[in-house]
Formats: structure tokens, sequence, C-alpha cells
């Protein structure tokens, strides 16, 4: 391994061993780069080491959610299911950094903390927080978009006598909830997937919600071995139909391009419902302009709080749990029986909107004036997204300029992929760029491929650095702000707004294009000689 020691740079230095990072190392590597990464956790998996709360499993169809770049490897690998639980997803993560041979480039339990471009060796000096150091001629932040837990400051929380537990933070070692009374707070996709879950096992279970989500099904069932077989035989054009889709999966789906507005009453219905039925992310295509129109988008909503209430027995629990925001603009969930959960008698919904939590206890907390006793607390209050990771590290670009200062406003970057004034460095599925929005896999493959590309470029031509240039960057912002301005996705209060974390400027983060008009986009810069970067 390389540390301070080494006299050689390396040539590409990755934080992070989640997907992103793994694939940036064998591709590095099949490149002829020498090259390491830098993981702060115990193993490799990223998203799938961190998030094992119970429920968790990916969202994205497992057959979509998985590595393209190796026909050998999409074949022999084998899902159980339609949307694979995380320990699955753990052991493929660790089944791809075996096959290829990755570990011994790979430290863990090594939280990366400084990093700063040092301009004399054009490039970068990385720093762990055990003081040990690295001098790499690129930096690439494979650090992940959703990997810095939001943990809110509640009132009195330290009082609180039982165990404390984050959904993105969970702990390695088995959690019993048999017999005690559970408290959740937060009905996000980490909440919605935990919540039936834990139910399950629990003697009581209360759950804290502050604003209710629409919940697709996901009808998960054992993977159908006739549809593996029928993917397997053309994995590859299944892949780039995949790729061809706005966000990077669902091309089994036909493309709607109908506006719910001129149906009939009648086929409104029997379209959402077939999109029911199939369940998953679909729903939204169920009409051209749901995302677009807040009348069409008014209809599939209400089409879903009749769901709601004819799922939850109690109308006045089904009414809490009707969300009154547009639908798909926070990001929509998809799970199993989430609603029905609620017509257990164990299982109670406290409304924390019109009744604010107003401090903790050592046996639960108080709301609304009211004490509601739980043994232990989960807290599935999401993440500080997209630039919460970067923001936390000491990172300095050209001379010194902080990432703190330079992101105080927002984050801004181009091609969501380099920021002005910290050259060669790229980051992975960050900001300005369609990575949540997409099957993540999809977006970091596109993301390794280009930035491997780009430093293949620069090599041939004895090039040192690269750096994006102001003007470019201040386009590329404009850019991602244009095409949130004509969507719904701007109607509520998301954390795509950075609006979960108290004081976090508001800015729509992630680039709302469209996987392929995005990758045409960077396929433009690369093929025009890298516009909009400066070359030395
Ligand atoms: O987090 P979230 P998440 N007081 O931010 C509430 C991905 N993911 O971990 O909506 C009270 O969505 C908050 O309330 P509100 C996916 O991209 C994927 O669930 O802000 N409540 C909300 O209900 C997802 O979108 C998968 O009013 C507070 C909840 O906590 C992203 O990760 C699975 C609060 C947070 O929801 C994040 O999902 C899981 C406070 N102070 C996650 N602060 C799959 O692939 C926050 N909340 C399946």
């Amino acid at each position: 391994m390389t540390a301070s020691t080494d006299p050689q740079p390396l040539d590409v230095l990755i934080v992070g061993a989640g997907f992103g990072g793994l694939y940036m190392l064998y591709k590095a590597r099949q490149q002829g780069l020498k090259a390491i990464v830098l993981e702060a956790a115990g193993g490799v998996g990223g998203t799938w080491y961190h998030n094992r709360y119970p429920g968790a499993r990916v969202d994205v169809q497992s057959m979509e959610y998985s590595f393209g770049f190796d026909e050998a490897l999409q074949q022999e690998w084998r899902w159980s299911e339609r949307y694979a639980p995380q320990p699955e997803l753990l052991r493929y993560a660790n089944h791809v950094a075996d096959r290829y041979g990755l570990r011994d480039g790979i430290t863990l339990n090594t939280r990366v903390t400084k990093a700063h471009f040092d301009e004399a060796a054009a490039g970068w000096q990385v720093q762990a927080e055990d003081g040990r150091q690295w001098q790499a001629r690129f930096l690439v932040l494979a650090s992940g978009p959703l990997s810095t837990p939001n943990k809110p400051s509640f009132p009195g929380l330290e009082q609180f006598a039982g165990p404390v537990y984050h959904t993105g933070h969970w702990p390695h070692e088995p959690v019993d909830f048999s017999g005690q009374r559970v408290g959740i707070i937060g009905t996000g996709s980490s909440g919605i997937q935990s919540i039936p879950v834990i139910a399950a096992q629990a003697r009581e279970l209360t759950v804290f919600q502050r604003t209710a989500n629409y919940v697709v099904p996901a009808h998960n069932r054992p993977l159908d071995p006739a549809y593996e077989a029928r993917i397997k035989a053309d994995y590859a054009g299944f892949r780039a139909r995949n790729r061809a889709m706005r966000n990077g999966f669902g091309s089994e789906l036909p493309q709607h391009t109908v506006s719910a507005l001129v149906v009939s009453e009648q086929e409104l219905e029997e379209r959402l419902e077939a999109r029911w039925q199939i369940g998953g992310f679909g729903f939204l295509g169920a009409f051209s302009d749901l995302m677009m129109n807040p009348k069409a988008n008014a209809l599939a909503a209400e089409f879903v709080r009749r769901k709601i209430r004819a799922a939850v027995k109690d109308p006045a629990v089904a009414e809490l749990l009707c969300p009154e925001q547009t639908i798909g603009c926070k990001r929509l969930c998809v799970a199993n029986d989430y609603y029905e959960t609620f017509n257990q008698p164990h299982v109670k919904l406290v409304d924390i909107r019109s009744a604010p939590i107003e401090r903790f206890t050592a046996g639960g907390l108080i709301s609304g004036g009211q004490e509601h006793g739980f043994d232990a607390l989960v807290l599935a209050t999401g993440f500080d997204a997209m630039t919460g990771t970067l923001m936390r590290l000491d990172l300095r670009g050209r001379g010194g300029l902080r990432i703190q200062d330079k992101w105080a406003g927002g984050p801004s970057n181009y091609l969501g992929l380099t920021i002005a004034g910290f050259p060669n460095l790229f980051n992975i599925a960050g900001p300005g760029s369609t990575s949540v929005f997409t099957n993540v896999i999809v977006a970091i493959e596109h993301h390794v491929d280009w930035i491997t590309a780009c430093i293949a470029y620069l090599d041939a031509r004895g090039c040192r650095t690269i750096t994006a240039t102001e003007q470019a960057e201040a386009q590329w912002v404009d850019y991602v702000n244009k095409t949130a301005d004509g969507t719904l996705l701007l109607t509520c209060n998301s954390w795509y707004l950075g609006a979960n974390i108290p004081g976090k400027p508001r800015q729509f983060m992630p680039l709302a294009a469209g996987f392929p008009v995005y990758a045409q986009k960077c396929a433009e810069a690369a093929a025009q000689d890298y516009k909009g970067f400066e070359l030395a």
C-alpha cells in the first residue's frame, strides 16, 4: 500500500469503496494506472454496508441495479428477488471486490479528512484521520450522494435512556426489538421500508410522521427464472435500452405519450391501476405529464390517496397518511405492506407536524403536550444529501480555496463531475449530474468511464492538469437550475433542495434533464477536446 513513505505519487486516489469506488479502481487498473481506494468503513459496499436497517432493499429492480461492464459478471450473478435485500447487495459488492482482485487496493477503516491541491506537484495531498498521507495526481470522490446521516438535534435527546439507531448507520450486531416498544421518526424511503418489518417484531411501534409520503407497491417476489433467462439472453441489449431511458431503468415498461388530462375518467383509472399492479417507479410514467402538469399530477396523487383510504381501516389514520404535496416531488417510495401496517393494533401514528416534538425524556418524547413512551428509538431522518460529505472534508483547491467557501451558497460544478478551482478532482454521482434521478449504477458506470477516458486523454497528450473553467461551470449551474424550473420538483421541501437540513442553502442539486441528455452533453464536451476545461 502506498503511504506517506512512498516517494512515487499515485495516479488516482479514490475515496469510498461503494459501487462507485469499486468500479473506479477496477477501471483505473485496467488502464494501467496506479490507484488505491481509501474507505472509512470496515468493509466494502458503501450504502449497502451502512444501511442494514430492518427491511432495507433496493427499489430499482435487481436485474437493473447491478453492474453491466462485464458480460461474464452479469451472466454468472443470480439475484434471488425482484428487489434485492441489503445482505444480498452487500454480498454482491464483496463478490465484485473479490472477482476482480480489488481488495489489495482498498484500505479499510481509513477516513479521509483532508485533501489539498498541491500546485507544484500538480496533484493532491490526501490525509486520513490518523495522520497517514498520500499523494496522487488525480482525486476521485466516490463518497456517495447519500452517505452522511442527518441526525437532527432534538431537544433533550441525550436524556433518552434507551438505544438510538439511525437507519443510515445501522449497527452490525443484530438488533432485536422483540417485546420492546419502539419509536421511529421519519417516513421517507428508509422509514417506510423498515416500519412494516419492525412492526412485525416489536410489542408496540409508534411512528412519528412530519410529512406523509406517497408509497407505491413494490410487489416484491422471488425473481422469476423465465424473466431472468430472457434478460440474460440479451443482457447487453437490455442495458443499452435502459441507458436510453430518462432514469436509466424501466425499459420493459411501455412509454406513455398521452396526457392524463385528455383521457376519460375510466381510462385514467385503468391506466393508473395497471401501473399500480405492476408496482415500482413506473407508476409515474402512466402518463406523459404527471411530473410536468400540476393538474395531471393531482389526478395521480388522488388515485394514491384513494388507495390509502381503502387500505387503512381507521379513517382518521388514513387521512393522516394521505400526502398533500405533489406526487414525485419528494422521492417516491416503493415498499410492501406499508399502509396496511397501520391496521395493526400495536402500531400508532403520531402527527408531529401539527404537534411538533417538544423534547425527549428518559422514557420517550413529548409532542403536543403528550408523552409517548418507547424503549428504543429509530431515526429514519435521512441524509445531508449530495453535498454533506464533501462539506465535512477539509477539501482545498487551487490557492487554498475551501469547498466550504466555494459552495457556501450551494453546490456549483461543471458536468456534475468537476469543480472550477479544484484541478484533477472528479466527483462520482454528485450534484449537477443525474445521479440520484437515475439507477445509480448506470450513473456510476457512466461517470467512471468518462473520468478514465479523460485521464487517458490527458496522459496521451502529456497534460498534467485539467480544470473546469469558471465560465463553463456558471453555464452548467444555470442549466441545472433551468432544467428543474419547468418541473414540479420545486413545489415541496425535499432533500433534493437541501430543505431537510436547517440552514442549508435552498438549491435544486441533481440534474433533472434525464440520463441520455446528460450523457450526450458529457460526451460532447469530451469529443470537443474537453470543451469547458483548461488543460495544462
Ligand atoms: O430519508 P428522507 P430516507 N423532525 O430524507 C423526517 C434513498 N434511499 O433515509 O419529509 C421530524 O427521504 C422527514 O420528514 P420531512 C432514496 O433516494 C433509497 O428515508 O422532512 N422529522 C422524512 O420523513 C431516499 O429518498 C432506498 O418532513 C424529520 C424522513 O425523516 C433517500 O435515500 C432506501 C426531521 C427522512 O426521509 C433518503 O431516504 C432508503 C426532523 N427534524 C433510502 N428530519 C432504496 O433504494 C427529517 N425528518 C429502497
